[in-house]
């Protein structure tokens, strides 16, 4: 079988499809987001040729905020944005085979944003995919060009595609020259092309931005000068957006200016630019990110920072908290701060960017992962107070609901470097509007809207059947992405351990990194503490005690070695070399066994994918077969580096059913692999 596909640069992401028909579409209003729709339904419709379709803005109370009511007739919602939602949801029904029953669809969360860590000279903080979208660099980076706005424009329809309704346009180490009048009218630019696909303008902001930008002598929060600054500031920025979302801070924060600089609390910080932000309907979104050299535990000290001011933060200011008490780890439990403020705003923060999981080299779909986090329980409400749940309104009456991701979005022409990125900026999306959807369901959509042959290919004479296509491309393909997260766990950090990376960079191995001088906590034997005895950080009651951050059952089942999950084990526990594991085998053995499994499931997905080529243009099969190389060989120093390091302080064997080493501990120490 041989089918002509086009070669894809990956530029339409997953809105590749044409239409197949024509469609009639009775709607008696006119807007710009209503043309869109319209217009989207013109030149995807996938549908009966010739049908009918309404479009119909009437609030219904089974429908919520931007949420729509569909069947294979009509689209009704309360807002026209719904209408736009609606229509995508409509068209991805069509293309990926579902059928359209009477159904009603709510948003979890009712504000869906992804943080650009952008600067403003271009580039990106832990972006792996060129520069930025929104800024070119020094000189020029506040100019707009028509070529500017058409790229905003084709990623506001792919973030309004998938549900997202918010962006911050700049990294949250921010410069305070964001708030200048020259930068605002650009962020005026990017926002008039963002808002009619529904999407809102956040900025980050950086605190000490009175005294720095405004030239006042101080940025205390309770100054009546630095007040006034703030509110003028937020005046200026909605006489130019008037739908402007409000401010992320990440304040007090390695090395970020934040109220604690003036013997303020974070509340005292926070409160006072809600209270700026409050007339205009702007929100605070005030990061949780905290840790200093003076905690013994990292892990511990977001909770220990925020839980005193519980309650004390003004009702538009939302705590944005990430997923787990560290770093954006490949596994980590979820943060005890979840369920626990219960009188605060509280959004969860994931990283969409791979930071640490392979960057955009690897293959890693992270919707299990977030799955993982988001059906957590927390216990803070009995049994069923789940992330999602003590998030999304479900069990706490928060004034707003949100949840944050920090994109992997650049200037590359596949927006995301690897085309299996994509995937994660796509379920990012799908999450946040259902929290309760299934990895299983997002990447088979994603897969059958990215990879499908599309309608003119497949009408060729060597036609695909879409049984063929499902059993040779779809099945094998999507077993992987669903396998490929813990794939990266186990060849990268297995049984609770975590920053065990090389140098600032965190793409390589690096448990022996730690410079003379460095903070402890930012040297990798911190988390681990291999010695002779053992391995693992003693998080239990004898140790930090972070244990006791959580809720009764789990501070006692994380305490207790015989019921801590294995894949938490050494995040929690200090224990011997010769533990024995659930399986019989010394941890020593089994982390061996983890290490080599998952350089083997990579080697698997090289086989899988090489097998797929038949059914992939080859630009892109190309791409994803020499990443995945990359991935093979990084996984390789990985396993090479963990066991070869460990094994000093262990004294065992490697279990010789296990294959050898193959690089040398020394040049594993010496490699740089920010040059990757
Ligand atoms: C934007 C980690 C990253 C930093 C990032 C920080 C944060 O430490 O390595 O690059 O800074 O998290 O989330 O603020």
């Amino acid at each position: 079988m041989a089918l002509s596909l086009h070669a894809e640069n990956g530029h339409n992401l997953w809105l590749r499809s044409k239409s197949t028909g024509s469609v009639k579409i009775i709607c008696s209003k006119s807007s710009v987001t209503l043309n869109i729709a319209k217009q989207e339904l013109k030149n995807s419709w996938q549908g009966k040729s010739g049908a009918t379709i309404e479009l119909l803005v009437k609030s219904d109370p089974l429908i919520k905020g931007d949420g729509f009511k569909i069947n294979s007739g009509k689209i009704q919602a309360n807002t026209e944005l719904g209408i736009l939602y609606g229509v995508y949801e409509l068209l991805r029904h069509q293309q990926t085979g579902q059928s359209i029953n009477n159904e009603v669809s709510n948003p979890s969360y009712e504000r869906r944003i992804l943080d650009h860590w952008d600067n403003l000279n271009g580039t990106i903080e832990r972006g792996y995919a060129g520069l930025s979208i929104f800024w070119h660099n020094e000189k020029d980076s506040f100019t707009v060009t028509e070529k500017d706005k058409i790229l905003w424009q084709e990623y506001a329809r792919a973030n309004a595609s998938i549900g997202i309704n918010g962006a911050v346009l700049n990294n949250v180490n921010a410069s305070p020259q964001m708030l200048s009048s020259e930068c605002l009218k650009k962020v005026k630019a990017i926002a008039d092309v963002l808002r009619p696909f529904g999407i809102r303008t956040y900025l980050s902001v950086n605190f000490a931005s009175p005294a720095v930008l405004g030239g006042l002598k101080t940025s205390d929060p309770l100054d009546v000068e630095v007040i006034k600054w703030w509110e003028t500031k937020v005046k200026e920025i909605y006489s130019l957006i008037p739908d402007f979302g409000g401010f992320l801070v990440k304040a007090n924060s390695e090395g970020q200016p934040g109220p604690q600089d003036f013997g303020r609390t974070h509340a005292d910080g926070a409160n006072m630019m809600a209270d700026a932000l409050k007339p205009f309907g702007g929100i605070v979104m005030w990061r949780a990110f905290v840790y200093s050299q003076k905690e013994k535990d990292r892990a511990m000290q977001a909770y220990s920072e925020f839980m005193p001011l519980d309650g004390k933060f003004r009702n538009n200011v939302i705590i944005q908290v990430k997923n787990g008490p560290v770093d954006f780890q490949p596994r980590e439990p979820f943060s005890p701060l979840f369920g626990a403020m219960k009188k605060t705003s509280v959004m969860p923060e994931l990283q969409i960017t791979q930071e640490y999981l392979g960057q955009s080299i690897h293959m890693v779909f992270l919707a299990t992962m977030w799955e993982e986090f988001l059906q957590s329980d927390t216990y803070q409400e009995g049994i069923g107070s789940t992330v999602a749940r003590c998030t999304d309104g479900s069990i706490f009456q928060q004034k707003y609901t949100a949840i944050a991701g920090v994109a992997n979005i650049g200037l590359d022409t596949n927006w995301c470097g690897h085309p299996f990125a994509q995937a994660n900026w796509y379920a990012f999306g799908r999450l946040t509007w259902n929290d309760r959807l299934k990895s299983e369901q997002i990447a088979d959509e994603w897969l059958k809207l990215t990879f499908k042959p599309t309608a003119q290919e497949n009408k060729t004479e060597t036609t695909v059947l879409p049984i063929e296509w499902n059993h040779n491309f779809l099945i094998p393909v999507k077993q992987m992405m669903l396998e490929s997260r813990e794939a990266a766990v186990n060849y990268m950090m297995p049984l609770g351990l975590h920053h065990i990376f090389a140098g600032n960079n965190h793409y390589g191995p690096g448990p022996w990194y730690a410079p003379k001088g460095l903070r402890p906590d930012w040297t990798p034997p911190y988390y681990h503490q291999a010695d002779t005895n053992g391995i693992g950080f003693d998080r239990t009651q004898t140790g930090s005690n972070a244990v006791s951050q959580y809720r009764e059952p789990l501070n006692s089942k994380f305490n207790d070695v015989k019921t801590c999950p294995e894949i938490y084990l050494l995040w929690f526990h200090h224990l011997p070399w010769n533990y024995q594991m659930k399986r019989g085998r010394s941890l020593w053995a089994e982390m061996c066994y983890h290490y080599e499994n998952g350089l083997k499931q990579v080697r698997e997905f090289q086989k899988v994918w090489d097998k797929v080529q038949p059914y992939v243009d080859p630009e892109r099969f190309n791409l994803v077969q020499n990443k995945l190389r990359k991935q093979c060989i990084n996984a390789q120093e990985w396993k090479d580096g963990c066991l070869l390091y460990f094994q000093q302080f262990s004294g065992l064997p490697i279990p010789y059913d296990i294959e050898r080493p193959v690089n040398d501990l020394n040049d594993l120490e010496n490699r740089n692999f920010s040059k990757e």
